[in-house]
């Protein structure tokens, strides 16, 4: 029963996530994807937690993340910009294949200590920018 409380909590920090960059904060200090507590993310981590931000951002559930299910102001990171497609029906988009791809490139570039963990510090200065993750 607590177990069903907090599960719905996080559920609700995942929501309000999806608005904002201090919104990416806060997932990550209260997502569930930090499976050791340890307060980072290693790589199994972090795939898990970016194929919820995924699931977030698609809100048709297409499997593609149009340039307009973007929340305002987000900017496309150069990496997930090149994996971008475009045609009539979706516009610009990242298809759910493509952002897999990306995430072993943005965990590195997330990790600037190179210490194959991303620590709260190193998400926030990505989240801070406003890049799409
Ligand atoms: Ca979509
Ligand atoms: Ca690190």
């Amino acid at each position: 029963m607590q177990k069903h409380i907090f599960t719905i909590t996080v559920a609700t920090a995942v929501l309000v996530g999806s608005v904002g960059a201090a919104g990416c904060i806060s997932i990550f200090k209260r997502a569930p994807f930090d499976t050791d507590g340890s307060r980072d993310f290693d790589i199994i981590e972090f795939k898990n937690f970016s194929k919820k931000r995924f699931a977030i951002l698609d809100k048709n559930g297409d499997l593609a993340v149009s340039v307009n299910e973007l929340p305002p102001n987000a900017k496309i990171h150069p990496i997930s910009e090149k994996l971008m497609r475009t045609d009539k029906e979706k516009g610009k988009h990242l298809t759910y294949a493509a952002y897999i791809e990306q995430l072993d490139e943005f965990f590195s570039l997330f990790d600037k200590n190179n210490d194959e963990k991303i620590g709260l510090g190193e998400y926030k200065n990505f989240c801070r920018q406003g890049w799409v993750h």
